[in-house]
This record gives structure tokens, sequence and C-alpha cells, in this order.
């Protein structure tokens, strides 16, 4: 696949602030937040969207969303949170490298928009 800005996260070439990271993931905040905490969670390998995941990626699956939980927990999210993957064109994602946004610090609205 093309490279993301992701990637050169990754590789610290583009400065983030890390809030956690693992040989398999990373969490960063995000730059345009939606919310009083807001942080992306993303495999180091670069799959492209949640529709990309194989079967080979069962546990790396589970433990990004293991890890996105230990890190709402790290945050102090104690009221709750809410974890969003956008998934193509009408899903609304922008980045091609898969992602998990960790939301938390208000009241979520449902439905989203
Ligand atoms: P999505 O629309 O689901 O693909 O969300 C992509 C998110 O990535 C969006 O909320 C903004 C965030 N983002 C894009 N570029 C950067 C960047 O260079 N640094 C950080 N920290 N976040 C970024």
């Amino acid at each position: 696949m093309s490279e993301t800005i992701f990637s050169k996260i990754i590789r610290r070439e583009v400065p983030a602030e890390i809030v956690y990271e693992d040989d398999q993931c990373l969490a960063f905040r995000d730059i345009d937040p939606q919310a009083p905490t807001h942080v992306l969670i993303i495999p180091k390998e670069p799959i492209r969207s949640l529709s990309e995941l194989e079967e080979e990626h069962q546990a790396l699956a589970g433990h990004l969303l293991l890890t996105a939980a230990k890190v709402a927990a790290d945050l102090g999210l104690d009221s709750g949170y809410r974890l969003v993957t956008n998934c193509g064109k009408e899903g609304g994602q922008a980045v091609d490298h898969l992602h998990f946004h960790l939301l938390g610090g208000r009241a979520m609205q449902w439905p989203p928009g």
C-alpha cells in the first residue's frame, strides 16, 4: 500500500504526542481533537482499514481493542468513552491506515453524524 502520515509518525519522522507504544501498536493524540481526550490507536503494520483485516490479524485485532481499553483507563476515562473506526469513503475514513479513535472527556451523542 502507499504510505500514509501514520507510517511517518511510527518512524518518528513526523512528531506526535504518543501516549502508548509497544511492538505491535502505537497510540497518539489526534491533531484535530473532537473531544477533550481524542487518541488514535494504530497497528504498526500498515493495514489500510478494518475491511483489510485477515484471519492472520486476529490476535492483532484483539490486541488493538485491549490497548484501547488500557489507554482509556490510563488516561482516566472512568466515566466512559467511545471507540470508533471509520472505514472507507462513506465511513468517513481520511487516512488509509487502520486506526481506532478513542474519544472521551465529554458525553457522546447518538446517532453520530
Ligand atoms: P479518519 O477520518 O477516521 O481517517 O481520521 C483520521 C484522523 O487522523 C483525523 O481525526 C485527524 C488525524 N490526523 C491526520 N493527520 C494527523 C497527523 O499528522 N498527526 C496526528 N496526530 N493526527 C493526524
